[in-house]
């Protein structure tokens, strides 16, 4: 007996070592940091064991000055309500295609030397992604390169990008109440008998706005699967698949909302520890975290079904950011974020304190063409930066119980 116990003590020591070899700090911890220099010797990044070369820098003027972004000073205009866009209706729909469709036209038209252009969009999410950057910023050791994706960066470096990519669209329009509206995918229930506020239609189908392959909002090489009729989003989407998977197949409404819901249940649930929702801690001198470990619960999905399921660009993170639909899937991730945060059992105290993650340090472009420095800590306040989102049915997922006893096993972690 007391030998038994003494292997289970060893057995968890080693489990415990193994565990902080994985997922722990290394001995010098400190926040991640992104220089100008980490832009000027940006590297040949990879991607499952393919280089890619996506350096921002090669076409962008770098003797620049950095200027510190500080949200409630910087901000442009009033508050600002980001909206779910399948409850856009009438004259306000239509303006608010025209002006996107606009917005896109003129970042499509930009040289591609101009760090606001989509392609530059592009290689920015790209250069974060694939450890084309080193963490240094002085290939001291490109060992330590960096991703945004896979760890507690997930959330907040997204929003960042997204929040910028926004502004230059407000530049672009000359209008800066414009607000990127939001893809409402997690929703697949029509609540309007039991809603009384907000948006309660469901929008789990590809957002039509995005779907005219006659406007710049329009990306080609997006799967079939987003054009066909009534066909919603499958959020438990296999991910890493090849098309020949029979896994792939097609899940209409029936099908693929008691599906969705239990996903977004699971995903949005409150976890034991921190990292089960924001992911695992990726400090200074941490190894790039590898794909598919250490991102949370709402990274793996609906993220990254998500984007898998649109397919083309989105499934990778090399092109990504260059379909326009990536920005309005992804402020549906940043309601959720800020959704998770006001569930309540105590989901806030998870949100991490760590002044590694708080001060992470990260460097993008706005829309006046300057590089602004900004910190994790910067954008935890959604108000701070200007913009709430409109309530919507949420009750869809909430409210889950019936388990379909298939998505559990249908969850594989991937990354765009
Ligand atoms: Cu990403």
């Amino acid at each position: 007996m007391e030998s038994r116990s003494k292997a289970h003590v060893s057995w968890c020591i080693l489990l415990e070592i193994t565990v902080a070899v994985l997922f722990c700090s290394n001995a010098q911890a400190a926040p991640l940091k992104i220089t100008l220099d980490t832009y000027r010797n940006c590297i040949d990044g990879s991607i499952l064991s393919f280089s890619v070369s996506c350096c921002p820098g090669v076409e962008l003027d770098l003797n620049v000055t950095v200027v510190d972004f500080i949200p409630k000073r910087d901000r442009l205009s009033g508050h600002r309500i980001r909206k779910a866009l399948q409850c856009l209706t009438g004259e306000e729909l239509r303006t608010y295609t025209e002006k996107l469709t606009r917005a896109y036209e003129l970042m499509r038209a930009l040289p591609s030397s101009d760090p606001r252009s989509l392609h530059q969009q592009e290689l920015t999410h790209c250069a974060h992604g694939t450890g084309s950057f080193v963490q240094d910023g002085l290939k001291a050791d490109s060992n330590f390169t960096l991703d945004i994706h896979s760890s507690w960066i997930f959330l907040p470096w997204h929003r960042m990008f997204i929040y910028f990519h926004e502004r230059i669209l407000q530049k672009l329009l000359d209008d800066p109440t414009f607000t990127l509206h939001f893809w409402n995918f997690d929703n697949g229930l029509d609540g309007r008998t039991s809603s009384t506020e907000g948006c309660s239609e469901p929008g789990h189908f590809f957002p039509g706005i995005y779907n005219d392959n006659s406007t710049s909002t329009f990306e080609p090489s997006r799967s079939n699967r987003t054009r066909v009729l009534n066909v919603p989003i499958d959020l438990t989407f296999p991910v890493m698949f090849s098309e020949a998977d029979p896994a792939v197949a097609l899940r209409c409404v029936n099908e693929a909302v008691p599906r969705n819901r239990e996903a977004m249940h699971l995903a949005m649930q409150k976890g034991r520890v921190s990292r089960d929702f924001f992911g695992i801690p990726f400090r200074y001198g941490d190894v790039r975290p590898p794909m598919l470990v250490g991102g949370g619960s709402l990274e793996y999905f609906p993220h990254n079904s998500l984007h898998d399921w649109v397919g083309g660009f989105m499934r990778t993170p090399l092109r990504a950011t260059g379909d326009p639909v990536f920005y309005p899937a992804h402020a549906n991730v940043d309601r959720l974020w800020d959704v998770w945060m006001k569930l309540g059992d105590g989901r806030e105290l998870l949100q991490p304190t760590d002044p590694d993650w708080l001060d992470a340090e990260f460097l993008l472009w706005d829309e006046n063409r300057v590089l602004r420095r900004l910190k994790v800590k910067d954008v935890l306040n959604i108000a701070d930066l200007g913009y709430s989102y409109e309530k919507v049915y949420d009750a869809s997922w909430i409210f889950w119980q019936n388990s379909t006893g298939l998505v559990s096993s249908a969850m594989a972690p991937t990354q765009p």
